[in-house]
């Protein structure tokens, strides 16, 4: 319903009122709560598997009722002789105008706010950058990357390389990417046989359902990827996992609901050598009924793939939903103690106009973007694009 509704909007004219995006928000109730501390203290020990099951969204209604991705993308006739060049082109284009929609109320709130404040000016005085600085931290940047914001603003107008008002917007943009280009090894799948990357996140946030994406990715890159049901917690999340498996042809290995994470993976690096996997992603839990015993168990997860390859896990992967805005801070901020995290992949921008709370989390924790997931389908996973989410931004 919801991708239906999505799809039809993309054929649409642009000016056709933003409704989408609160459809697109509508995850059940209880989906923003693990973000929250209250979430903390709010779920049960072990023995409440069963009730969880009902808090936790087991995403599996979605994979039902997604229609085939495959031709998502495919509408429009491309002249014959640079075709594929076209396609490519008008694929880009196509999706950065998706995402550009998609972020449109943070734009209007960022683009449109830095519009109006320039016109008639004629210098960036003082007051403009009163005005500049109330505007960004009351979007989702935050107060230190607002700050650091300002300071490059500031230097470019003191060595004169800004002055013309109207081309502020563009030098913000220009920062913004560059805080956004964390530095760091690229995201290379093929650096390792096999490459194990442990994906991380409170529960709700998509890892499950990033993890499909990813694999499907991998999958038409020419490498084979193994699933690994890390999150052994709800048996719906192992199903769900499975489902997804058998989705995009790649095969699961997993165990009774309740076994030990550790114990799965264990078993599952086993299997990616007598398979020859290229690529091993376990899924993990992300029940936070308290964050102690579940960064005890990531740390054990860790810990056992380690015994049994020494350079593993080759990436860790914080799943963070843009949704939940400030909240993805204080999560990425609790896992980054505990684990040794490689990279960040920003959910269900499609869904919200929160995305720029991305900018605070790589300023403060310096960790890079992977991707950015924009729908429930399994090509809605995109590596990111530091200046191509900044101009979808503002
Ligand atoms: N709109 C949208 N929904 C998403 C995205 N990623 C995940 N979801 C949905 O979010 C819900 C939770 O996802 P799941 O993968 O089960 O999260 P997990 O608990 O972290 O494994 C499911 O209903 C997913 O279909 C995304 O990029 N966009
Ligand atoms: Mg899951």
């Amino acid at each position: 319903m919801i991708r239906w509704f999505r799809r039809k909007k993309e054929d649409a004219p642009a000016e056709e009122p933003p409704v989408e995006r609160e459809e697109a928000a509508e995850v059940p109730e209880g989906e923003e709560e693990p973000a929250g501390r209250d979430a903390v203290e709010m779920c049960e020990d072990e023995k409440g598997r069963e009730t969880a099951e009902t808090d936790a969204p087991a995403g599996q209604g979605e994979l039902e009722e997604a229609p085939p991705e495959e031709t998502m993308e495919s509408a429009g006739e491309i002249p014959e002789e640079s075709a594929e060049e076209a396609e490519k082109g008008a694929q880009r284009g196509r999706f950065f105008s998706r995402l550009r929609e998609r972020l449109h109320r943070s734009r209007e709130r960022l683009a449109d706010r830095v519009d109006r404040l320039v016109l008639g000016k004629k210098t960036i005085d003082a007051d403009v950058m009163d005005d500049l600085e109330e505007i960004l931290i009351t979007s989702d940047l935050g107060v230190q990357a607002t700050q650091l914001l300002l300071e490059r603003v500031s230097d470019r107008v003191k060595r004169k390389e800004l002055q013309d008002p109207g081309r502020l917007r563009e030098a913000l943009r220009e920062e913004i990417a560059r805080i956004l280009s964390v530095d760091a090894p690229p995201f290379d799948p093929a650096a390792a046989k096999p490459f194990v990357i442990m994906v991380i996140g409170v529960n709700g946030v998509g890892k499950t359902t990033t993890i499909g994406k990813l694999a499907h990715r991998i999958k038409a890159s020419g490498l084979s990827p193994l699933l690994v049901a890390g999150d052994t917690f709800r048996a719906a999340a192992i199903e769900q996992l499975e489902r997804w498996g058998e989705r995009i042809d790649v095969p699961v290995i997993r165990q009774k609901s309740g076994a030990d994470p550790s114990a799965v993976a264990f078993d599952a690096l086993d299997a990616a050598q007598a398979r020859k996997a290229d690529v091993v992603i376990v899924d993990t839990a992300g029940r936070m009924h308290t964050k102690v015993n579940l960064m005890e168990e990531l740390k054990k997860v860790h810990r056992v793939i380690q015994k049994k390859m020494p350079t593993a896990p080759h990436e860790i992967l914080l799943v963070l939903d843009a949704t939940t805005g400030q909240n993805a801070i204080s999560q990425a901020r609790l896992f980054r103690e505990a684990m040794n995290i490689t990279g960040l992949i920003l959910t269900k921008l499609d869904g919200t106009a929160k995305g720029g709370v991305i900018v605070p989390i790589c300023h403060e924790l310096k960790l890079p973007v992977r991707f950015i997931g924009i729908g429930e389908g399994m090509d809605d996973l995109r590596p990111f694009d530091p200046r191509e989410f900044a101009e979808a931004l503002l």
